[in-house]
């Protein structure tokens, strides 16, 4: 089994409809991650012990998704000397906005990097572009993601044209 070099965690089992995306994006990748669940609130004892020990466990990078009162990135970034990146994920009764500001706003010091409500996906990228500073064939793996991207944009204006 590949060494994870990503952790994904999120606040309840409710969010992984929407942090499948950043999953789905270690996969394309062919980039190790493990998954989950842990609570600022409910598990607050396993959230300290996952922070502290996830960079002894070769992990580089945390993805932490959260909604509501979504304490878990900010606490996560504040036990880790890894760079955590945030997904605020929509809430029932606020759609997100509450989680984005709950992740957002975070004091001089202690950065979360925080990708818009529900976007797993740019969560998931942006982690494997950070361990492609480090790594040749993904940084290639990543330019041809980008090749695809703008394919799929000049395929669809060629249609236009038409
Ligand atoms: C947060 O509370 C979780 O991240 C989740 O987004 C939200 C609701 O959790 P459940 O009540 O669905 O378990 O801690």
């Amino acid at each position: 089994m590949t060494q994870p070099l990503i952790g994904i965690i999120m606040g309840s089992d409710s969010d992984l409809p929407t942090m499948k995306e950043a999953i789905a994006v270690c996969t394309e990748f062919d980039v190790g991650c493990e998954v989950a669940i842990i609570s600022a609130h409910r598990t607050p004892e396993r959230m300290v012990e996952y922070a502290k020990t996830a960079h002894q466990r070769g992990i580089k990078v945390i993805i932490a998704g959260a909604g509501g009162a979504a304490h878990l990135p900010g606490m996560v970034a504040a036990l880790t000397p890894l760079p955590v990146i945030g997904v605020p994920v929509p809430s029932r009764h606020l759609q997100g906005v509450d989680s984005l500001y709950s992740i957002v706003q975070m004091p001089a010091g202690i950065p979360v990097a925080t990708v818009a409500i529900g976007n797993a996906k740019n969560a998931g990228l942006l982690a494997v572009q950070i361990l492609a500073t480090y790594n040749s064939e993904l940084l290639q793996q990543v330019q041809a993601y980008r090749a695809a991207l703008k394919a799929t944009v000049m395929e669809k204006q060629a249609q236009l044209d038409e």
